[in-house]
């Protein structure tokens, strides 16, 4: 079974506790945003693009200048988001595991909300529609800025220099995940490729591996994004949780567990021996989510299945020779020296 192609407005509003809005309106609000910025983007450092024809750097990272996380959007969120103290933020760079992180993180703290697994949630909408981004928020007409009784949840890829101060100075809590920079690169070329502008080219491997190198990715320098945080979340422990993909796979119940006592809601002992810590890895595996994700597409209109490919550590062994291997491992050893970043 997969999941409709319908956009679920009303439904949506209920499942992530959000007043989700009218997708019309949103892009309405978007394009306003495109067209505001417009200008001042134009004076910025620009590079070849990943989604789009070209990126332009703000605030020392690469973004889209459309698209809904985008140069706009970014700034309208420094300049509108309020964060609530209760609030929980799932940051990725893209490829990074968004997809997964956001599944589990919205079962455990839903657990109690939805306990029947064949009429989940996340078994009728794709992860992406169940946790929206910050960008989404400030693009509906009625944000919930003000709603600080209940816990929201979203997600970002904004760097930790770039979060609108109010995340800053609230007490929200951060979890981070990141992946290892030549799995995020080979995933992300094939997203790009599978999705990108139709006028624009393929981009091929060698093309995507000396932008990714130098730096130039949507959000990146991938290795700036990544330390921003670990340094973040060795100052503020408990506040920012560092995860890894590769981590998450070796173990994900304990992972599971990990995540659970940092959002505020540890398992019980009871729940532990129902099973539901299991049932929640299963639910969100990569089994179980992209078979509910071969058709349909996600609220802003990408197709649910572009999110779904491998979803394995290390392939990027079949995709990028040896030496290009050997060069990402490199720089990677350099960018983190010091630092107790493994994959
Ligand atoms: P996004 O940032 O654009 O949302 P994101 O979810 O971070 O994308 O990346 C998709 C990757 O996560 C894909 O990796 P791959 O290309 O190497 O296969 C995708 O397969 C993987 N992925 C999606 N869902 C899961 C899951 N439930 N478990 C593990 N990996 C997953």
């Amino acid at each position: 079974m997969s999941l409709p192609t319908t956009t679920h407005t009303l439904s949506l509003s209920h499942v992530t506790g959000l007043c989700v809005g009218d997708p019309e309106e949103e892009k309405a609000n978007l394009a306003l945003i495109f067209d505001r910025y417009k200008g001042l983007i134009a004076g910025l450092p620009k590079q070849k693009g990943w989604l789009t024809e070209s990126l332009y750097m703000y605030q020392g990272h690469w973004f889209s200048p459309t698209k809904l996380i985008s140069i706009g959007t970014v700034m309208v969120s420094q300049e509108l988001f309020q964060a609530n103290p209760t609030d929980i933020y799932l940051v990725t760079q893209p490829k990074s595991g968004t997809t997964w992180i956001k599944a589990l993180a919205f079962a455990i703290l839903n657990r109690t909300r939805h306990t029947n697994v064949p009429t989940h949630p996340l078994l009728m909408f794709n992860p992406h529609d169940c946790v929206p981004y910050i960008e989404n928020e400030v693009l509906r007409t009625k944000p919930t800025y003000s709603d600080a009784t209940s816990t929201r949840l979203f997600a970002t890829h904004m760097p930790y220099t770039s979060l609108p101060q109010s995340i800053h100075d609230s007490s929200c809590r951060i979890v981070y995940m990141c992946r290892n920079p030549k799995d995020v690169l080979v995933s992300l070329i094939h997203f790009v490729n599978k999705v990108r502008d139709k006028s624009l080219d393929r981009i091929t491997l060698e093309e995507g591996f000396e932008m990714f190198c130098k730096g130039v990715s949507p959000c990146g320098p991938y290795w700036d994004h990544v330390k921003g945080y670990y340094k973040a979340s060795l100052k503020h422990p408990t506040r920012i949780l560092f995860l890894t993909y590769e981590n998450m796979k070796r173990d994900t119940r304990s992972n599971v567990k990990r995540l659970a006592d940092f959002l505020g809601c540890p398992f019980t002992e009871e729940e532990e021996a129902k099973g539901v810590v299991e049932e929640i890895v299963s639910l969100c595996s990569f089994k179980r989510l992209s078979d509910r994700n071969k058709h349909g597409t996600i609220r802003e209109g990408l197709p649910n299945e572009v999110f779904f490919r491998e979803g394995k550590v290390g392939d990027w062994s079949n995709h990028l020779t040896k030496e290009m291997g050997q060069i990402l491992d490199e720089i990677t050893t350099q960018k983190f020296r010091g630092l107790d970043i493994t994959f």
